[in-house]
């Protein structure tokens, strides 16, 4: 299987704690764990590592807004010029506008941090680059499938399937799944995305809430008691042309192999009615126990990829998963029982 990776991915490394149930934690999402993926990718066999091409930046413009960009190409300068921070500073919404009441278009760094983000994601000097050099990746990894892979793989981080059209959270700046499945529809291909990683693909169902032409799919832990909480339950169903074009398949918070496997089932019919001609599977591997929100085991996620082999071209996008030995161990197992 093709694997696309582009080591510029690095240069988004947070290492800022951040306040977490009344404790400082460390970062989960590091370029370290693009590199222990790698890892184990080239320890199994059989994986054609390639870097992509750069993204054309007109495909970013399918899914993000076009101010969005050219926000996150310059936060990290702007914000230094603006505050005096030095070069390896990570630049952090702290103040977001007032819900309610009319607000202004800020045009102080600080204040944009705060409208094009939903959570507590940094921004570094290297995050633009990296994030760029993510969805090269799952663009690269589409092109391939057009090209007659049956499936490819990219190795993308920061992930992607929190950000949507103009708002980073989650760990994610571009939606790289989004924009993979944007992309072959503009290849006049019907797209199904299917959302394995355990936190609602929030970012992908607002992007494509309102196209026929995407059907998204997310399995995921119950948002009532697990982020992102303001959307993935099963009511949300898209609208307009989107109408019944989203599913949501929220699991009980715990929820093992037993209670996973039929709602993989469930997405997989949903695919074949939709009558989908390509797979976009968002390949978040935090559904391991180890993650805390649902309770996948390692034996299960051979099982997910031989689940995941519909037939039809394939492209799978890293999202999360983030336990030492666990999410390249994960990984591994399901490419591995796709191909
Ligand atoms: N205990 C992805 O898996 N939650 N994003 C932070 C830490 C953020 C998950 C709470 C979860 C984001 C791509
Ligand atoms: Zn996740």
């Amino acid at each position: 299987m093709i694997v696309y990776f582009d080591p510029d991915s690095r240069l988004h490394d947070p290492s800022e704690p951040h306040r977490f149930g009344g404790v400082l934690l460390p970062p989960a999402e590091t370029a370290a764990r693009a590199d222990r993926v790698l890892a184990a990718l080239s320890a199994v066999g059989g994986f054609d590592v390639r870097r992509p091409e750069d993204i054309d930046p007109d495909d970013l413009l399918l899914v993000h807004d076009r101010e969005y960009l050219e926000f996150l190409r310059t936060a990290h300068s702007r914000w230094r010029e603006a505050t005096g921070a030095p070069a390896g500073g990570e630049a952090v919404a702290y103040i977001r506008p007032l819900r309610g009441t009319p607000w202004r278009r800020p045009t102080h760094v600080d204040a944009q941090l705060g409208v094009y983000s939903n959570d507590v994601d940094p921004i570094l000097e290297g995050t633009w680059r990296a994030a760029l050099s993510s969805a090269a990746c799952a663009i690269a990894a589409s092109r391939a499938v057009v090209g007659g892979e049956r499936t490819a793989y990219a190795l993308s981080r920061p992930p992607g399937h929190h950000a949507a059209r103009a708002t980073f959270g989650g760990y994610c700046y571009l939606n790289n799944t989004a924009l993979a499945a944007a992309w072959l529809t503009v290849r006049g291909l019907k797209v199904a995305v299917v959302d394995v990683d355990a936190h609602h693909g929030n970012g992908t169902q607002a992007v494509f809430w309102n196209r026929g032409d995407v059907l998204t799919v997310s399995i995921h832990g119950d948002p009532e008691v697990h982020f992102p909480f303001f959307t993935g339950f099963p009511d949300e169903k898209g609208a307009g042309e989107g109408g019944g074009a989203n599913l949501n398949l929220p699991l009980a918070s715990g929820s093992t192999w037993t209670g996973y496997r039929p709602a993989l089932e469930g997405a997989l019919e949903a695919v074949a009615a939709f009558g989908a001609e390509a797979v976009v599977v968002a390949l978040g591997v935090d559904t391991h126990k180890t993650d805390g929100v649902l309770s996948l085991r390692d034996d299960d996620y051979p099982l997910l990829g031989r689940a995941l082999r519909t037939g039809l071209p394939t492209v799978v996008v890293q999202e999360g998963g983030y336990g030492e030995g666990v999410l390249e161990q994960a990984v591994a197992a399901v490419l591995t029982a796709l191909a």
